[in-house]
């Protein structure tokens, strides 16, 4: 970067503001404003005129060149996905799966390699809010020394499709309607609502939609799915099934639903900035991989198809095997560049690794490279440093818009004998690690005559659902019950709701019941399912509430301070929560100064109008006796303690503080401690106090 204390500001004959380089280094370019052309710029501020007051001349390339590339500065958004917020990491092996994948990233225990990964909500567009009841994108892409493989998942491990072909039905139908352009990122309207209801494959998908999985904490909070079968396959060309797993080092952890809609008006980035912040404090977000490995015997026993995306296979019964992590270490330079122009495509895979015939994964293998073209312009986006692989690119590709590389000589095609002349050949095919497609099928009725049909077992369309309802807590039971209500609550079509329950009623008739009677409906008879349903085994995997981290870490506690505030006790609240790693958030009426105790004067962190509780993962208030009764006059303050208490999170008061407790209603009981316990309380939610504070169905 130039020396930027070599500069001078000093104003126009209009008054503007001008900062030049000095004197002293007109020749020391470096800190020189150029053109696009490296044309030195004498003035930034002023457009050229004949005269102080005459028109613009067309001749100004600097105002036209300027206002041209500004013109253009967006490109088209993603489709889906268009939300998104990226980092840069690394990947870090445990142990070697050599005997199982000849995957260049899967062999050597210990090494790592560079990551970038992509979250993202699905349906609202690039500047819509961070947090609405959506499914979120989970892409990494692994920058191996054998090229990239993109991870492109979900942090659902099921689709709400069987096949590719219904995708832009399904896209039209969750995104804002098409004649009134709303809702802008939300399900809770009438066409997603129409077309779920009418195609039951999509109701496993709708029970984890509903579920808090799409409400999640943090995008470090999140688990990550890679949703289809895939296969490893080793240097004999024997192949594995797997699926992929990502388990967040935090635990999962979701909002409640009052919360998320709070957080859409307290803060439209709040897992952009969370994702953010982590990394600049040095919070490095990490998962860890996790594989299920099956052969086809096994598959072929299972009472579904392994090639149905809306099917997952239980834990219990394959167990992941976690074989490595990555580490989120290093926030993007720029935005645009890397987060807006990395290209994910599941059909960037390396040797070692290869597709299965889910008929989902396949659609897919063609739209991302497609839909590059259109987002990106060219052909050539790969040469764009996010998406540029980090090993060796030779080929006989050549040219399209935006052609980045020189490529030197004549062998622009193959076979060729120009080395026979003394020339450049260029590259040439490697049988032995070059990729090469697993032979043989997945297993039965995959040859045969052209059909348009499904497998049979794909019918089965309650079997999972079912089995992810059983698997949940009461407290998660409740929170799906009322979010099928909520959003059912909003639909104007008056037999869509109706249609719904008729499908519920073969998930659990104690759900349809419920969300029935939230909905004040009558229960309708059961559609008829294309296949009986079979009883699973629960799997407590599913649940979120069973397997929440009791933690501090990552997490942020605020504080409630005022002048008078006990400085003695901010300094060992403050120790104790950065002692469990979590980070304390200081609030105040008035940002720039608050006099403790002690007469020292400070500056907290937010002010209390915009720093509202739903933010925090825990909160303390921690006023002297005037505070106290000053903010109970503020109902910013009473509304701060009110929602985290509704929230359900822990509370510490100092006693002096107490009045702003009992002004906000809040009673004591599980959570609601003494300021000296709260570090060990903030660890969790308080689900207990939840059927005391709201109906839920
Ligand atoms: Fe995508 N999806 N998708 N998807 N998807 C896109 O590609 C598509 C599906 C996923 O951060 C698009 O670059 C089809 C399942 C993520 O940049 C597009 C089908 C899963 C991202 C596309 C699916 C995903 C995308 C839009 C059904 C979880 C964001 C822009 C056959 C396993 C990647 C783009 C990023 C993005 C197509 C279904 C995950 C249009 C046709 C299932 C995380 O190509």
């Amino acid at each position: 970067m130039a020396d930027q204390t070599d500069i001078t500001t000093d104003h126009g004959d209009g008054g503007e503001t001008h900062q030049r380089v000095q004197s002293k280094s007109r020749t020391d370019t470096t800190q020189h404003l150029t053109t696009n052309q490296g044309t030195p710029v004498s003035d930034n501020q002023n457009t050229l005129t004949p005269g102080p007051r005459g028109p613009a001349l067309l001749e100004d390339f600097v105002l036209r060149e300027k206002i041209f590339q500004f013109d253009h500065e967006r490109i088209p958004e993603r489709i889906v996905h268009a939300r998104g917020s990226a980092a840069h990491g690394y990947f870090e092996l445990y142990e070697s799966l050599q005997a199982i994948t000849q995957a260049d990233l899967f062999q050597r225990a210990g090494e790592k390699i560079p990551v970038f990964v992509r979250f993202s909500t699905v349906a609202g567009g690039a500047g819509s809010v961070d947090t609405p009841r959506d499914v979120r994108g989970f892409a990494v892409k692994f920058y191996t020394h054998a090229g990239n493989w993109d991870l492109v998942g979900n942090n659902i491990p099921v689709f709400f499709i069987q096949d590719a072909i219904k995708f832009p039905d399904l896209v039209h139908a969750v995104k804002m309607e098409a004649d009134r352009a709303f809702p802008q990122a939300g399900s809770a309207h009438d066409t997603f609502w129409d077309f779920v209801s009418l195609i039951p494959e999509s109701t496993h998908m709708l029970m984890w939609a509903m579920s808090d999985r799409t409400l999640p904490r943090s995008l470090r909070m999140m688990e990550g799915f890679g949703v289809h079968t895939f296969r490893f396959v080793n240097t004999e060309g024997t192949s594995t099934f797997v699926k992929f797993h990502w388990k967040p080092k935090l635990g999962i952890q979701s909002t409640v639903w009052d919360e998320t809609l709070k957080l859409q008006a307290a803060d439209n980035d709040y897992h952009r900035r969370d994702l953010w912040e982590s990394i600049d404090f040095g919070y490095f977000p990490e998962w860890e991989l996790g594989v299920q490995l099956f052969d086809q015997g096994f598959a072929e026993a299972l009472p579904f198809d392994v090639l149905d995306p809306t099917k997952l296979i239980p834990e219990e019964i394959v167990p992941i095997r976690i074989v490595g992590r990555i580490v989120l270490d290093r926030n993007p330079d720029n935005f645009f560049a890397e987060t807006e122009q990395v290209a994910f495509c599941p059909a960037n895979i390396i040797p070692g690794i290869d597709f299965t015939n889910d008929p989902l994964l396949q659609g897919r293998l063609f739209s991302y490279l497609d839909t590059q073209k259109s987002r990106l312009g060219t052909a050539n986006f790969h040469q764009i440093e996010v998406n540029a692989p980090k090993c060796p690119v030779m080929n006989f590709q050549r040219d399209g818009q935006m052609q980045m590389r020189v490529p030197q000589g004549r062998a622009n095609y193959e076979p060729n004998s120009l080395a026979m002349h003394g020339e450049d050949p260029g590259p040439r095919e490697c049988p032995v690690i070059g990729f090469r497609t697993v032979k043989g099928a997945t297993g039965s009725l995959e040859t045969g005559d052209k059909l348009r049909v499904r497998p049979a077992l794909f019918a089965d369309h309650y079997s999972q659902a079912r089995m992810f309802w059983k698997s949940q807590q009461p407290s998660e039971q409740a929170h799906i019950a009322s979010a099928f209500v909520f959003e059912l609550s909003k639909i104007k079509l008056a037999q869509v709701p109706v249609r719904m329950l008729a499908n519920l009623r073969n998930v659990d008739e104690g759900l349809a019941q419920r969300v029935a009677k939230g909905l004040g409906l009558k229960l309708p008879s059961k559609a008829k399912a294309a296949k009986e349903p079979i009883d699973m085994a629960p799997s407590s995997a599913l649940s979120i509430h069973a397997n929440m981290k009791e933690t501090l870490d990552g997490h942020v506690v605020a504080v409630l301070i005022a002048d008078g505030s006990d400085a003695a006790a901010l300094g060992t609240l403050r120790g104790a929560v950065e002692k469990a790693k979590g980070r304390l958030f200081v609030v105040a009426p008035k940002v720039g100064s608050v006099v403790l105790s002690d007469g020292v004067q400070m500056t907290a962190d937010g002010q209390l109008q915009g720093s509202p509780s739903p933010l925090y993962d825990a909160i303390a208030v921690l006023l002297c006796a005037d505070a106290t009764a000053k903010l109970m006059a503020e109902s910013a303050a009473v509304q701060w303690v009110m929602d985290a208490f509704g929230h359900l999170k822990a509370i510490g008061f100092n006693p002096a503080a107490k009045p702003l407790l009992d002004k906000a209603g809040i009673t004591a009981g599980d959570g609601v401690v003494r300021l000296d316990f709260l570090p060990k309380a903030a660890v969790r939610r308080y689900w207990d106090r939840e059927p005391s504070l709201r109906m839920l169905a």
